[in-house]
């Protein structure tokens, strides 16, 4: 198919986002004059988000990066001149082969995330130039992997419920998730459900756009929801409310998990969690008593010191009231275990000299840029804006600011982390290239081909890391292969059946082809837990020296005793830094467009904590901690309980203003999987002194 010239071009939205939205680019004289969803993509629709909707500001926007650039002043200053990618890449590929020798290819290591979801640009060629390298591993913990690693402690399989099906729910609870902004059309699908009499509830730290809609909001302090869920247990065992049918049949543990939650009656949660005791028995029965209950678990609570319980506890949920059985019920936290691909052809580890490379985890980039041994000497960041969206960011900046660090950022725009970079290569955007795309929420497997020139001298990830991996000399085979062939390779995987059926030749010409769905059937039959059952109580837990049981398990800044810190702490109030509405991570926060949508970084505080510190609507704020000090606008509200603030958006850095929420969350890494705790840290807020001039544009 050709792509050139004006008209209306089938598009994949790339974003890091469950909905992984069908769009159509209108373009006239080579740009985009519109981007709409496309009404035949089965499951997204005509329907897509404000943010894409506006994407042309985004694509065409005036500074995006467009030659690649070489660093003539001090690092962070933005000082560069242009060079040729013959010099670009001869530099790099010189100085990775020059610290392979004096340092060993681990001092040398990638950062990325999902900045685009293609699978060719994220988790392929890429992936196969730092084996070939021998480049320290990085642990891509930043997202949701606390919530996955106690989902698959519970269930084994990455995948639950299918979106279309929770249609047929009659009770839908949305945990920790702010699906208005984050899963737009799962809404869609609970409305449907909704008007044939379906309840939604949700549960949640503040009373964010979810909830607003919600027929029901629970307000709870920050990392008490395992113990809520416990709770709802006490109760479903207590009054019979549980299928001990299905609890015999496929589950383990659930009398030692029976006598368990007796430690957590209505009154000690309620206690725990700041949710009327009455709330949880209501809630409970409403549970207890659905025909068809559906959880949809959210990402925020799994960043927290105890994320994996809160999300194992939570998962334990269904299995007590069977509800995996009835179509549409069950829960979902991510989908992505349906559609895994053959990673081994993608990725090649086969080209790897050594083996037991060292993994460094990508929360932990502020302390692994600080190492003494065998210190990190080269970094290459791509798809992911670490100075902006890795916790403890002043720490995250102090490390790419060594002046013995050599850094390539390949980007679309000069981001906070571009401006610490030796070398800074320009980025094309996803629909100037050739990429595979499934979604971690619905079932469809999608082909993005070129709508668009790449403007100047951009390149995708895929040209990059194959024009380094033959300028190291390495493996030429690996790094002349097409996409078309590459995708080719990730589709032939026989050891997911799900696949079954998705090639090449369907996704040229139907676009969105459907994962092969009737091993769902078998579901529960051979779950791939140790026992083959849902694990109520987990051997492989107790193993890795956690509680074999769900259990509440306190957040550990400044705690009291019970849930939150002390009144008298020096850093008395809960930070939450959740994503806003019209940004994606830390995309779209340089556009003028966006920011106005959004305009201006806030602190939402509670009318009591306000009062206490003599706040008032509108004021400019000083939020610190030991880890630094940023600053926000007061919004005084009640949409929280006292004790917990929240800012929405990962903001740049703004002109002159210290804007990076980063920069007040810890670095400790979650109880399992290693994620991140972002919503784990503590702070107090002052009044500024001298407030800051504010320019609506930041950047
Ligand atoms: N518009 C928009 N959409 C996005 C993104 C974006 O930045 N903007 N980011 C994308 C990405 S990468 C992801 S991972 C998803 C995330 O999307 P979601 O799964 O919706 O998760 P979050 O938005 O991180 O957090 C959701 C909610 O968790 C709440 N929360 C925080 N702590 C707790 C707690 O202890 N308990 C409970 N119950 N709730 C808590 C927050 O207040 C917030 O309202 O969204 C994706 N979609
Ligand atoms: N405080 C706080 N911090 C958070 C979160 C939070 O809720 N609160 N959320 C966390 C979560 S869930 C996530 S997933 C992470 C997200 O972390 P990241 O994935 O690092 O965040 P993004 O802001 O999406 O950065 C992606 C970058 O990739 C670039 N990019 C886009 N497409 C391409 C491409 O094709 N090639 C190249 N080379 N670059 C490209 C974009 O321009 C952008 O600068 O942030 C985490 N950080
Ligand atoms: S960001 Fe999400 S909702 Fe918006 S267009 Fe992309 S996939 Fe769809
Ligand atoms: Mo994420």
């Amino acid at each position: 198919m050709s792509f050139s010239g004006d008209g209306i071009f089938p598009a994949v939205c790339p974003l890091d986002c469950p909905d992984t939205c069908g769009l159509l680019v209108h373009k006239h004289d080579g740009k985009i004059i519109k981007v709409e969803g496309n009404p035949e993509h089965p499951v997204t629709k005509a329907a897509i988000c404000n943010k894409v909707r506006n994407m042309a500001e985004r694509v065409h926007h005036p500074e995006r990066l467009l030659h690649p650039l070489r660093r003539v002043g001090p690092k962070g200053s933005g000082s560069f001149e242009p060079i040729s990618w013959e010099e670009a890449i001869s530099e790099i590929a010189g100085r990775f082969k020059k610290l392979s020798v004096e340092y060993g290819p681990e001092s040398i290591l990638p950062y990325s995330f999902y900045g685009n979801m293609g699978v060719l640009s994220v988790e392929g060629m890429d992936r196969r130039f730092f084996n070939a390298l021998g480049a320290s591993r990085l642990e891509r913990a930043i997202c949701n992997s606390a919530g996955t690693a106690g989902w698959k402690y519970t269930m084994g399989f990455g995948g639950g419920t299918s979106p279309e099906d929770t249609v047929n729910a009659d009770l839908i609870i949305v945990w920790g998730g702010n699906i208005i902004s984050t899963n737009m059309h799962q809404v869609v699908y609970a409305e449907q459900a909704r008007k044939r009499g379906a309840k939604v509830v949700v549960i949640d730290v503040h009373r964010n756009r979810t909830a607003q809609w919600a027929d029901w909001f629970l307000p709870l302090y920050p990392g008490t929801d395992s113990a809520l869920a416990l709770g709802l247990m006490h109760i479903l065992f207590r009054d019979g409310m549980t299928d001990d049918a299905f609890l015999e049949q496929y589950t383990i543990g659930h009398q030692e998990l029976r006598e368990h939650v007796l430690a957590y009656p209505p009154q000690r949660v309620a206690e725990i969690t700041g949710i009327a005791a009455d709330d949880i028995e209501k809630l409970a029965k409403m549970y207890g008593e659905a025909k068809v209950s559906h959880i949809h678990i959210g990402n925020g609570l799994q960043h927290h010191d105890n994320g994996g319980m809160n999300v194992r506890s939570i998962t334990c949920l269904p299995a007590l009231t069977g509800a995996w059985l009835k179509t549409g019920g069950g829960a979902v936290k991510s989908n992505s275990g349906y559609n895994s691909m053959n990673d081994r052809a993608l990725t090649r580890p086969d080209l790897r000299p050594n083996r037991g490379t060292r993994m460094i985890n990508m929360n932990r980039i502020g302390e692994a840029l600080e190492m003494k041994e065998q210190p990190v000497m080269g970094m290459f960041v791509y798809c992911s804006n670490p100075v902006v969206v890795a916790p403890n960011a002043d720490r995250v900046r102090a490390g790419f600011a060594r002046e013995d660090l050599f850094t390539v950022v390949h980007d679309l725009f000069m981001t906070d982390t571009a401006l610490y970079a030796d070398i800074v290569l320009p980025a094309t955007t996803s629909f100037e290239n050739v990429d595979l795309y499934s979604s971690y929420w619905h079932h469809y497997i999608q082909l993005q081909e070129p709508v668009l020139e790449a403007p100047g001298e951009c390149k995708s990830n895929v040209e990059v890391f194959a024009l380094l991996g033959r300028a190291m000399g390495f493996d030429a085979e690996a790094f002349s292969e097409s996409e078309y062939e590459m995708i080719r390779k990730a589709l032939d995987y026989p050891r997911n059946p799900y696949l079954n059926g998705v090639t090449l030749e369907r996704l040229l010409n139907e676009r969105f082809v459907k994962l092969d769905m009737t091993p769902q059937a078998d579901y529960l039959k051979n779950l791939p837990t140790p026992s083959g059952k849902i694990e109520l109580y987990s051997k492989a837990m107790q193993l890795a020296g956690l509680p074999a049981l769900p259990t509440y398990m306190p957040l550990k800044e400044g705690y009291d005793g019970v849930r939150r810190p002390q009144p008298g702490a020096d850093y008395p109030l809960m930070f939450i830094s959740p994503p806003n509405h019209n940004f994606l991570n830390s995309n779209f926060a340089n556009i003028e467009k966006h920011q106005r949508m959004e305009k201006r970084p806030t602190l939402q505080i509670h009318p009591e904590d306000a009062a206490a510190r003599g706040i008032g609507d509108g004021d400019e704020l000083t939020v610190y901690n030991a880890r630094g000090s940023i600053e926000l606008w007061a919004v005084v509200t009640d949409k929280m309980l006292p004790g917990t603030v929240i800012s929405q958006g990962l903001w740049w850095e703004g002109k002159g203003r210290r804007q990076r929420v980063n920069v007040l969350t810890p670095d400790r890494l979650s109880d399992m999987g290693n994620g991140a705790t972002f919503f784990s840290g503590t702070v107090e807020v002052k009044r500024s002194v001298e407030p800051h001039d504010y320019d609506m544009i930041t950047r």
